[in-house]
C-alpha cells in the first residue's frame, strides 16, 4: 500500500529533552526518498501538533499527563485518517509514550476490518509501567500497559472501548531493561517476552522465526520501533541507552524477517534524539533498517 509519513516532534512522555526533533533528523536522513527509490508510493504529511512541552516533575505518578493526552489524541487521528484510506501509516517520534494514540488507531481499524492484530513491539524496555510502579513518571515507559488497559483513563480508553490490546496480541523483542515493579507486572499478564538474553541463546533466526508465526491474509503487522531497541555502540541517539542490545547485522536481519513475513501494515519510528545523536548517524542507521524492513535486501531471495 502506498505509505504516509506523520511527524509528532514532541519529547512529552520522556526523561530527556530533544526526541521532538527526531521527524526532522529520519527527513534530513531521507528516509522518504529511500522508500521512494524502492518503488513504494510516499507522502509525508508533515507534523502534527500539540502542546509545548513544559517539563515539570511528574504529579500523581505521571509527569504531563494532560499534554501527553492531548499529543495521543492528535497522533491517533492522523495516523486513522491514513488507515482510512487504504494506506500504511509511519509515525516518526517522538518519544514513545505516542504509540498509544497511534497503536489505538490501528486496534480500531482492524476491529473494524475484521483483521488480526499483532504488535512487534521492538525496544530495550518493556514499557509496561503504571503509575503505582514507575520509578521515573515518564509516560513512555508506560504505553504498553496503557494499551493493556493498564493506565489513567484517559490514555487506556483513548479510542472509546478499552482497552486496545491484550497481552497475547503483543510480542517484544530485544529488551534488557525491566523495572522491579514491571518485571512483575509482565509476569502476571504473560506478555510475550523474547529478551537478550533469549536472542543470545537461540539466534535472532529462531526468534524472529517465533514471533511471526502463524501470520495469514487477515492479520495485521504493527512493528513499534523504540531506536534504543539497537545497541548504543551503533545507535547512540537517544534517551536512555542500555548496553547489550542487537548488533547491526541482527537488526538488519530482523527487518528483513519481519519484511518477508509480508504482513506489515503500520510502524512507529520513535524516541530518536538529535541532541544526542553523532552527526545524524543513529537517523541515517534507522533509515537503512527501514529500507530492510520494507523489503530492500542484497539479493533476491525465494
Ligand atoms: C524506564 C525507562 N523503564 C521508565 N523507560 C523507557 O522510566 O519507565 N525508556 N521506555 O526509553
Ligand atoms: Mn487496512
Ligand atoms: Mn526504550
Ligand atoms: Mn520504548
Amino acid at each position: 500500500p502506498p505509505i504516509s509519513l506523520i511527524g509528532a516532534p514532541t519529547d512529552i512522555g520522556a526523561g530527556h529533552r530533544g526526541a521532538s526533533m527526531g521527524p526532522e533528523a529520519l527527513r534530513v536522513a531521507g528516509l522518504a526518498a529511500a522508500l521512494a527509490a524502492r518503488g513504494l508510493d510516499v507522502v509525508d504529511r508533515g507534523n502534527v501538533a500539540g502542546p509545548f512541552n513544559p517539563w515539570l516533575p511528574p504529579t500523581d505518578g505521571y509527569r504531563h499527563l494532560g499534554e501527553v493526552v492531548a499529543w495521543n489524541r492528535a497522533v491517533m487521528q492522523a495516523v486513522a485518517a491514513e488507515l482510512a484510506q487504504e494506506r500504511l501509516p509511519v509515525l516518526l517520534g517522538g518519544d514513545h509514550c505516542l504509540a498509544i494514540g497511534s497503536i489505538t488507531a490501528v486496534a480500531r481499524h482492524c476491529r473494524e476490518q475484521g483483521k488480526r492484530l499483532t504488535v512487534l513491539w521492538l525496544d530495550a524496555h518493556a514499557d509496561f509501567n503504571t503509575s503505582a510502579i514507575t520509578p521515573s513518571g515518564n509516560v513512555h515507559g508506560m504505553p504498553v500497559a496503557c494499551l493493556c488497559g493498564f493506565g489513567p483513563q484517559e490514555l487506556t480508553g483513548l479510542g472509546g472501548s478499552a482497552p486496545a490490546l491484550s497481552p497475547e496480541q503483543i510480542r517484544q523483542i530485544g529488551i534488557r531493561s525491566v523495572d522491579a515493579g514491571e518485571k512483575k507486572l509482565v509476569r502476571d499478564v504473560g506478555l510475550d517476552i523474547y529478551d537478550m538474553r533469549y536472542i543470545d541463546e537461540v539466534g535472532m533466526k529462531r526468534v524472529m522465526e517465533e514471533a511471526l508465526l502463524n501470520l495469514g491474509p487477515r492479520d495485521h503487522l504493527h512493528v513499534s520501533f523504540d531506536v534504543d531497541f539497537l545497541d548504543p555502540g551503533i545507535a547512540p541517539g537517544v534517551g536512555t541507552t542500555i548496553p547489550g542490545g542487537p548488533n547491526y547485522r541482527e537488526a538488519q536481519l530482523c527487518m528483513e524477517m519481519i519484511a518477508d513475513s509480508g504482513r506489515l501494515a503500520s510502524l512507529d519510528i520513535m524516541e530518536l534524539n538529535p541532541a544526542l545523536d553523532v552527526r545524524n548517524q543513529t537517523a541515517m542507521l534507522a533509515v537503512d533498517l527501514v529500507e530492510s524492513l520494507f523489503g530492500k535486501s542484497t539479493l533476491m531471495r525465494d
